[in-house]
């Protein structure tokens, strides 16, 4: 079941974001992996409307069903962002990162505007859902939700809060996936060693508050990449460019109570575990203009 929705979400998540093939054929040209499955996938991240009907609250109860635990809160009073992330039910499954937008804290007018699009929705979607069916799992993560927006609701939306208008055309779509670098050959397996191979390739990283993001503890490294641009199709037939999903990549350190273990003991119970707040600010603009327009 789970398996069967997260390689969906995997496959749309390829199909809109270049970079993702770009990045995994260029690890292997390198000889950083010898195949797609090679890679570590350390979290998935969705972004929701934070309506009652809607949000994290309606979202999580898909992972739970499979078997996530719902872990620590991170709140983002600047972006008006609200997250949790969810720990799987076995280590060869990623993590997930959920975000909501406080809807309450925009102004009338946006709140306005959201909400002619969610109240469409008109209960809980996930309530209607039966959750052991993966294929109605799958359709149900990428339809529609609400009417196809028009450009000037998105234009509006993202002058207020880009969060906002992102998640009214993307919806569920995968927000990013995330290579850990911990785990790969020697050269590479740092963040600041990832990002240099990286730039080397061409690829266009993130750099709202550095290109490295370090937790205050050292433990967690995180980069990612600008998103990726498509084509959006709005009410009217009308077409422009937004921003679509990006790729992340995570440095877990090893725990200091860890740190005699020999190098091929390490599991993932060992490395630094969770998401940091500051961190994640940051990586939230890759979807930003201030990023994808540079
Ligand atoms: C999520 C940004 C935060 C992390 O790993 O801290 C994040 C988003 O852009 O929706 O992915
Ligand atoms: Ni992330």
């Amino acid at each position: 079941m789970l398996e069967q929705v997260l390689s969906g979400l995997m496959q749309r998540y390829m199909e809109r974001v270049p970079d993702v093939k770009a990045i995994i054929q260029a690890m292997i040209q390198e000889g950083i992996i010898a195949k797609p499955e090679d890679v570590e996938n350390d979290h998935i991240a969705f972004r929701t409307m934070g309506v009652p009907q809607l949000g994290i609250q309606s979202l999580e109860k898909i992972f739970l069903h499979y078997g996530y635990t719902k872990k620590s809160a991170y709140h983002f009073p600047e972006k008006k962002l609200d997250a949790f992330w969810y720990a799987p039910p076995a280590p060869h499954f990623p993590r997930i990162f959920i975000s909501e937008l406080r809807v309450q804290d925009l102004s009338p007018k946006a709140q306005e505007l959201i909400r002619s699009y969610t109240n469409e929705v008109k209960s809980d979607p996930v309530d209607a859902l039966n959750l052991d069916d993966a294929s109605a799992v799958d359709s149900f993560l990428h339809s529609g939700l609400w009417r196809l927006p028009t450009l000037e609701d998105y234009k509006l939306l993202a002058a207020e809060s880009e969060y906002a208008a992102w998640v009214i055309y993307n919806r569920y779509y995968l927000n990013h996936f995330t290579i850990s670098v911990h785990n790969l050959p020697p050269g590479y397996n740092t963040i600041p060693e990832f990002n240099a191979f990286l730039e080397r390739k061409g690829f266009t990283l993130n750099n709202a508050g550095g290109k490295m993001k370090v937790s205050p503890d050292g433990g967690l490294l995180q980069s990612a990449t600008v998103a990726n641009m498509i084509t959006a199709t709005f009410a009217n037939n009308e077409t422009h460019p937004i921003a679509g999903s990006y790729v992340e990549f995570a440095e877990r350190k090893v725990l200091p109570q860890f740190a005699h273990l020999p190098t091929d003991q390490v599991k993932r119970e060992h490395r630094r575990d969770g998401f940091e707040a500051g961190n994640a600010d940051k990586i939230f603009e890759s979807t930003y203009s201030s990023q994808t327009g540079r």
